[in-house]
């Protein structure tokens, strides 16, 4: 075995990668992640010291949030990025130590490995090798560790988002240094990590508030949008990922340049915004998921900008040559877009790019229809609320989530379609893909399929979930007519499972496959706590979720 890592729902046989990543991700580049999380743990301890001696903890905080996220499922795949990361780690844990010795503080008590104190990379090499998943033997400390650690991944990643608009919440970093160090602590029991594991969906759903509030008052709230799929005759940027401040520099930076921008995949959601629908040179979205892109980039023709994940190691070389990066995410050999000094990003370089480039290839037409975030849906309440007692609509089922490259995913398709006519989906994240181009109709007037935005703005649908139960004057959200199909695949999606499960949701179905990193115990705790199941088959599951 030269790697392990079982972090999203694509683990080799079900069970964990353990040669070569079913992403695409390399042994060597597996260890490196371990590392740079083992570095952040232990950075996270002389932090947490410094933190509780009132210091200066800012950059620390920073740099875990940032170094978590790139760790994230098909977000980085350079080595060289996690090699120079560590190495910079490193350093901070130095200084953060010094700082504290500078202070007269002992550290004697700070639970230090030595043995990470390497500077070179065949030190780091034989580390990592030690520091990973399979460090913990326990299978179930291991199952509900890992549990936490990834929820954290998917809370940095949404934290990060937050930051880059200039929204933080402390609290929220305490946290995850919180759950970081706690995931080195041999003397929590089950229970304790059980405990922290709710903990980690409580601070899933402030990250996400604080990143609805991010995105809301920057960009306005999302509205009801007919999103163009089609193509026009220009030359044109795609830009994919999550973060909506890049998605701002861009739109500026293009503007009157005769180069238009697209949007690919959880990018989707920005053409819902108000802010970002004045451009006239922001035409719409192309193509679909993130495990596509081998098939559509070839015809985007243009350079692609990957704010964050999900990459997909490119098959040909032209299509490599036309992608870059920025923020968390990387590839070797493609160009990675950093902030100056002041914070801003200058994507020139992409935008003469795309010049010399040919327009994109139609591959579809027509339009889709999305933005029913929190604030729209609640404007529609009455009318909502108004066919619920009329019995037009029976149910809402919440089928948001990622989406992947398995076929048995063709399960959220068929059950779209064979869901009764009088019920209604409400989505968030790519997972949408799956159905957001069928003819579902509408009830009424309202979309059978409303999308509310990125897998973060599942928080969207949490805020509709508790308004409706306050219309409908219910002392329990289960009580309501919703019922939950979730699809998984990477971190993010971790952390939003935790964040309903901590705001009391239950009887989630978790498909289409249960995560590998939960062990038989850690399930039945889940099952018998919150009643989370997998998925059979379309029929039966319709049966139970919707009745006959
Ligand atoms: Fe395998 Fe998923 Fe880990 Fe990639 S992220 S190595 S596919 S488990
Ligand atoms: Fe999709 Fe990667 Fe998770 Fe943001 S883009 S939901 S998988």
């Amino acid at each position: 075995m030269s790697m392990f890592c079982y972090q999203c729902q694509e683990a080799a046989a079900g069970t964990g990668c353990t040669a070569m990543g079913v992403c695409g991700k390399t042994s060597a580049l597996a260890n490196m992640q371990d590392l740079l999380l083992y570095t952040l743990k232990g950075m996270a301890l002389f932090n947490k010291e410094v933190r509780k001696n009132k210091l200066e903890t800012a950059e620390a905080d920073e740099f875990i949030m940032e170094g978590l996220f790139t760790t994230i499922t098909n977000a980085n795949f350079d080595y060289d990025f996690f090699a120079n990361k560590i190495g910079e780690a490193l350093q901070l844990r130095d200084k953060l130590k010094t700082t504290l010795i500078d202070n007269g503080i002992d550290t004697s008590n700070i639970n230090e490995d030595a043995a990470l104190w390497y500077t070179d990379k065949e030190g780091f090499d034989k580390k990592a090798k030690e520091v990973g998943v399979l460090r913990t033997e326990n299978e179930d400390i291991r199952s509900l560790r890992e549990l936490v650690i990834y929820g954290v991944k998917g809370l940095a990643a949404y934290v990060e988002h937050a930051f880059n608009l200039g929204y933080k919440n402390e609290e929220l970093f305490v946290f995850i240094e919180k759950a970081l160090v706690s995931t080195l602590d041999d003397t929590l029991s089950l229970d304790d990590l059980v405990t922290l594991t709710l903990e980690t969906g409580k601070f899933g759903v402030e990250a996400m508030a604080l990143l609805d509030t991010a995105n809301t008052t920057e960009y306005g709230n999302p509205e009801i949008t007919e999103v163009n799929i089609g193509v026009r005759n220009n030359p044109a940027i795609l830009i994919s990922g999550h973060d909506l401040k890049d998605m701002e520099r861009l739109l500026k930076q293009t503007e009157g340049t005769g180069v238009d921008v697209y949007t690919h995949s959880e990018m989707l959601p920005a053409n819902y915004y108000p802010a970002f629908k004045k451009y006239e040179h922001f035409v719409g979205n192309y193509g679909n998921a993130w495990w596509k892109q081998n098939i559509e980039f070839p015809t985007f023709n243009g350079p692609i900008l990957f704010t964050t994940n999900c990459i997909v190691p490119p098959k040909s070389e032209e299509v490599r040559k036309r992608i870059y990066t920025t923020g968390a995410s990387g590839y070797p050999g493609c160009i990675h877009i950093s902030a100056d000094e002041h914070g801003n990003k200058d994507f020139s370089l992409i935008i003469e790019h795309a010049k010399k480039c040919k327009p994109p290839t139609e591959i579809e037409k027509g339009s889709i229809i999305g933005g029913f975030a929190h604030n729209q849906v609640i404007q529609l309440a009455d009318k909502i609320v108004e066919a619920v007692k009329s019995g037009d609509i029976r149910k809402f089922v919440v089928m948001g989530g990622c989406d992947g490259r398995h076929k048995s995913r063709q399960y959220y398709t068929d059950f779209a379609q064979k869901l009764p006519k009088d019920t209604v989906i409400l989505t968030a994240g790519c997972a949408k893909y799956r159905y957001n181009k069928l003819e579902l109709g509408d009830i009424g007037g309202i979309p059978r399929v409303l999308d509310a935005g990125q897998c973060n703005d599942s928080y969207s649908l949490a805020i509709i979930a508790l308004k409706l139960k306050e219309v409908f004057e219910l002392n329990d959200i289960n009580e309501l007519p919703i019922a939950y199909n979730i699809a998984w695949y990477e971190q993010k999606a971790v952390i939003v499972l935790l964040a309903l499960i901590y705001l009391g949701v239950k009887n989630i179905h978790l498909g289409p496959t249960l995560p590998a990193f939960l062990s038989p115990n850690v399930v039945n705790v889940l099952v018998d706590n919150f009643g989370i199941a997998g998925i059979t088959n379309v029929d039966d599951d319709i049966a139970i979720l919707i009745g006959a």
